[in-house]
């Protein structure tokens, strides 16, 4: 009664080492607080949530290149690589529940092991896409793209822990959606690469509507290939979310942002998802958390059938007086 049944596999990544701000390892049982596998389940899909990945501690873990924490976020990456891979082996479309952004580069690592090669959909208000030297931070929150992107492989330096990722993403393969605080040295990369980009300016110019006919269209130009979905939940406007580390002014729509889990759900791709930067400390009350917590949730069931028009099981009848 939802729009195909769907296999759904949990993955949760409660590490916050790729930025500074602690809270954001509590988003995975957040969001499962909040009833996701109930709820998935009450819409028609099949459930089987793998806990949370128990990352390694790393003892001494200074800066290298001037990118902070690598030791342990490249280590949680390939566990996280690891648990993914085996969602996907066990025949599920993968959820990863963040934890910060960095934990993209396992998440899309471990799904293109398994499936080679991926379209990924970036929905962010940033485009994580700094190479260790153009990061104006050192926050690997804000680089996992240039990690994945064959086509950066040369720009970037030996960082330790991270010896086991090898590129799995084709530059043409991704799109952006959403994006309004975008660095130089990111711009620089993402239009000589000519990497598809629907800045928030596009979305206000052709609506969400065309955004995501455009999307597909230039996706699926060279063929279909799994779809990695990638949400920040900064891609949506602090009104919305604002319990998360960078919001920026000017996202996303709650309206737009179900928009897009719902055209993504209708191509029948959809791989794997990845729910981030949902970090509790960050809400100025319960209010602004739980609006977020929420939002987060209802993405998710929108990548899985959740239609706002309603539905009803094939066998549904009106019953007679
Ligand atoms: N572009 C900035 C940096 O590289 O540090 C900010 C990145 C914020 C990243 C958030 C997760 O999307
Ligand atoms: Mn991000
Ligand atoms: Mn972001």
């Amino acid at each position: 009664f939802t729009r195909g049944h769907h296999s759904v596999g949990i993955v949760g990544a409660p590490s916050w080492k790729g930025q500074p701000r602690a809270g954001v390892e509590e988003g995975p049982d957040l969001i499962r607080g909040a009833g996701l596998v109930e709820k998935l389940k009450g819409q028609g899909c099949t459930v089987k949530d793998y806990g949370n990945v128990p990352f390694d501690e790393v003892a001494s873990d200074e800066p290298v290149h001037g990118v902070k924490r690598p030791r342990a976020v490249g280590r949680a990456n390939e566990q996280l690589s690891n648990a993914v891979a085996r969602v996907k082996r066990d025949g599920h479309t993968s959820v990863m529940l963040g934890g910060d952004h960095s934990l993209a580069i396992g998440s899309i690592h471990g799904h293109a092991s398994c499936r080679g090669e991926l379209s990924v959909v970036w929905v962010d208000a940033h485009a994580d896409i700094n190479t260790p030297l153009t990061s104006p931070t050192g926050n690997i929150h804000g680089q996992p793209m240039s990690y994945l992107i064959h086509e950066l492989h040369s720009k970037i330096p030996t960082i330790p822990n991270f010896s086991w990722l090898t590129p799995c993403v084709r530059a043409k393969d991704l799109v952006y959606i959403g994006l309004r605080d975008v660095d130089p040295g990111e711009h620089f990369i993402l239009k000589n690469l000519n990497i598809k980009m629907f800045s928030m300016t596009e979305v206000d110019r052709l609506g969400i509507a065309k955004v995501m006919e455009q999307t597909c269209d230039h996706l699926f130009s060279r063929g279909k290939k799994p779809i990695h979905l990638s949400y920040d939940i900064d891609a949506l406007d602090p009104s919305i979310a604002p319990a998360t580390g960078t919001p920026v002014t000017g996202g996303l729509t709650y309206r737009e942002g179900i928009y897009i889990t719902e055209l993504i759900c209708q191509t029948g791709l959809l791989s794997a998802v990845d729910m981030v930067e949902v970090n509790p400390k960050r809400g100025g009350s319960d209010a602004e958390i739980s609006s977020t917590v929420t939002t987060a949730v209802d993405l998710l069931l929108g990548c899985f059938g959740r239609v706002r028009e309603g539905s009803h099981p094939p066998d549904y009848h009106v019953p007679k007086p």
